[in-house]
């Protein structure tokens, strides 16, 4: 089934992904050809042994090539890659020269850079319909090692409605709805008013969603806020928090949950929801 798409999820969220992307700059990888070549022999030699393994038949050879062409066809590409692929990627680069502070995680196909700044205490762009949702008040405090706080640290943020959309990759949606780079005030402090995001189901009816069906898996993450923290000299940190006792919370469909990244929310007497979240920034080693 390769004709054209007219699916608002699957077709126009992924050719947006796949549009953002190309317009990124995208940093020049120095890869020598010794590693390209010891990689490429790896991936050749892994791949190998997964069809002699499971003795992978021409029909099979043939469903592969077709659906990676439709992943293509759709724009599908960094959704698949981002959802089955990046969390090992950031797992790696996290890890790199002994870097310490608040953990990272995936940055996922929907982040947009150079969101509009808002103040340390704020309210995220939002509809009428965004605050109908349950309220939550997300607050806390930038700070290096020490706990020592860092004024002025940009808090960029970035997440979906209810409905389980990202502006700017779903269509009538306000460009910088739910997004926006806080400034954090002299002591590292925001105060950041916003929807409590629902579970979130990746599009699902394009090949990323015709894959998971294959191996019957399910296209569910936990609810989330997608953040990446930076200041001048610190390590830039890009992550995802996710709420306690929440559904796909120990079953993500992009395996990018960790403990250490789960908020433990406060009921209100305004029926909203509270919590305070701090961020730890290492000093800047280098990527
Ligand atoms: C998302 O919102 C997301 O965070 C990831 C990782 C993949 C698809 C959609
Ligand atoms: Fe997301």
């Amino acid at each position: 089934m390769t004709q054209a798409v007219e699916d608002p999820t699957a077709a126009a969220s992924g050719n947006a992904a796949t549009d953002a992307f190309k317009k990124k700059d995208r940093a020049h990888a120095d890869t020598s050809v010794e590693r390209a070549n010891a990689i490429y022999k790896d991936v050749l030699s892994s791949l190998g042994d997964i069809i002699h393994k499971h003795q992978v038949t021409y029909d099979e050879y043939n469903v592969l090539k077709q659906w990676i062409l439709e992943l293509g066809e759709y724009g599908e590409w960094p959704l698949w890659l981002d959802v089955f692929l990046e969390h090992e990627i950031e797992d790696v680069n996290y890890a790199r020269h002994d870097y310490e502070g608040t953990k990272g995680s995936i940055e996922g196909p929907y982040y947009v850079p150079n969101a509009p700044e808002l103040p340390a205490v704020t309210e995220l762009p939002m509809r009428d319909k965004d605050k109908a949702a349950q309220a939550l008040h997300f607050k806390g405090q930038v700070t290096d090692l020490e706990g020592n706080g860092i004024a002025g640290a940009h808090v960029e943020i970035w997440h979906a409605d209810e409905d389980g959309y990202y502006s700017q990759y779903a269509p009538g949606i306000p460009e910088w709805n739910l997004r926006g780079t806080i400034i954090a005030d002299d002591e590292g402090r925001y105060d950041i008013k916003t929807l409590r995001p629902a579970p979130y189901m990746i599009p699902h009816d394009g090949p990323t969603g015709w894959f998971i069906e294959s191996y019957g898996g399910h296209p569910w993450r936990p609810a989330h806020l997608h953040l990446r923290v930076s200041a001048p000299g610190r390590r830039e940190i890009t992550t995802q928090l996710y709420f306690d006792g929440g559904e796909y919370v120990d079953n993500d469909v992009a395996t990018a949950t960790k403990p250490e990244l789960i908020l433990h929310p406060e009921d209100a007497a305004d029926g909203s929801v509270v919590v305070n979240y701090n961020f730890a920034l290492d000093e800047d080693r280098g990527n």
